[in-house]
C-alpha cells in the first residue's frame, strides 16, 4: 500500500548528495543547486494514478505513474529517462535508465520519516524527510 507515502514532505537531511550528482554526470553549476535545494515531496493518487511532485525554490518536477508501468521522465537534472516505480517489501522504488545507465531511488519510512536512498553504482546518498503537519 502506497497510502503511508501520500502527504507532503521536507527534506531535512541529506548525505552525500554531491558525489551522488556526480556519479550521474551532473554538472558543477547544477551541482550547486541540488546541494543548496531543500525540496518538499508531495505525493498523492488519483484513481490509482501516483503523483510524486518535488518542490523547491530551484526547480519543480512532477511524475504521474501506475506501479510497474515503464512511463518517460524528465530529472530535475534534465536526463531523459524510462522509469518504473514498484512497491518492494514496503519500499517504493524507483528505476531509472537513460544513455545505457542505471538509478535506483528507494524511498522507505522508519520511525514516521521517509528516507531516500539514491543509489548510482556504488555511490548512495541518503535523504530524510519529515512528514508537514
Ligand atoms: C530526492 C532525491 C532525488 C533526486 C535525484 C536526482 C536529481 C539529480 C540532480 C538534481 C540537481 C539539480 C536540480 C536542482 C534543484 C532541484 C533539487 C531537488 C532534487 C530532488 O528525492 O531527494
Amino acid at each position: 500500500m502506497v497510502d503511508k507515502f501520500l502527504g507532503t514532505w521536507k527534506m531535512v537531511t541529506s548525505e552525500n548528495f554531491d558525489d551522488y550528482m556526480k556519479a550521474l554526470g551532473v554538472g558543477f553549476a547544477t551541482r550547486q543547486m541540488g546541494n543548496m535545494a531543500k525540496p518538499s515531496l508531495i505525493f498523492s493518487v488519483e484513481n490509482g494514478i501516483l503523483c510524486m511532485k518535488s518542490q523547491s525554490t530551484f526547480k519543480t518536477s512532477e511524475v504521474k505513474f501506475k506501479l510497474g508501468e515503464e512511463f518517460d521522465e524528465t530529472t530535475a537534472d534534465d536526463r531523459k529517462a524510462k522509469t518504473t516505480v514498484t512497491l518492494e517489501n514496503g519500499k517504493l522504488v524507483q528505476k531509472q535508465l537513460w544513455d545505457g545507465k542505471q538509478t535506483v531511488i528507494e524511498r522507505e519510512l522508519k520511525d514516521g520519516k521517509l528516507i531516500a536512498r539514491c543509489i548510482m553504482g556504488d555511490v548512495v546518498a541518503t535523504r530524510i524527510y519529515e512528514k508537514e503537519a
